[in-house]
């Protein structure tokens, strides 16, 4: 292949890699703590507070918190952080589900 050709190739790659949005990542939490309706929403939020938060989505029943967050802006840890220090009934905490 010419030299030239390899080039932009790399260049098309390059620009492709940039342009791409940013993937959003889905993480799901089990949230202790809650002990009713209001509960999970003081937990929910408190995670939609966080920067990167694209969605957060707190499950009473399920004692469960699904998040959709942007990787490049805040991490897992930021949101069990945000679950810990919500002020509300009780103490919450939060783990990620396997
Ligand atoms: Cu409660």
């Amino acid at each position: 292949m010419p030299r030239i050709m390899v080039l932009s190739l790399l260049a098309l790659v390059t620009v492709a890699l940039v342009a791409a949005p940013a993937k959003d990542a889905t993480v799901t939490l089990t949230v202790t703590g809650l002990h009713c309706e209001p509960c999970a929403d003081t937990v929910q939020e408190a995670l939609q507070k966080v920067k990167g938060v694209k969605e957060a989505k707190v499950s009473y029943d399920d004692k469960e918190a699904v998040v959709k967050y942007d990787p490049g802006a805040c991490k897992v840890d930021d949101l069990l952080k945000a679950v810990r220090e919500a002020k509300g009934m009780s103490k919450y905490d939060a783990t990620v589900k396997k």
